[in-house]
């Protein structure tokens, strides 16, 4: 596989990962997305500090309001942040 197919199949794993975890296999629940935060992106958690900052970044992701991330709100939410880790890089750059 080439990178992207890889990078593309690992987003689809890790989602699973935590998804088949508890009740709808094919959901996060927000307990699943918190493990699913705090285990693969603990960077970013450190910036989402209280359980407040965690809800409503949970809202925000539920696009279609059933209270469970699916996993096209969680690409939504992986494409956000893989945006601004680009935007960082770029600026970064053109510092230099
Ligand atoms: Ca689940
Ligand atoms: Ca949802």
């Amino acid at each position: 596989m080439t990178d992207l197919e890889t990078s593309m199949s690992t987003i689809i794993a890790v989602f699973q990962k935590y998804s088949e975890r508890e009740g709808d296999k094919h959901k996060l629940k927000k307990r699943e997305l918190k493990e699913l935060l705090h285990d693969e992106l603990p960077d970013l958690m450190a910036h989402v500090k209280d359980q407040a900052a965690l809800d409503s970044l949970m809202e925000a992701l539920d696009a279609d309001g059933d209270s469970e991330c699916d996993f096209q709100e969680f690409m939504t939410f992986i494409s956000m942040v893989t945006v601004c880790c680009h935007d960082y890089f770029e600026h970064e750059h053109e510092d230099e």
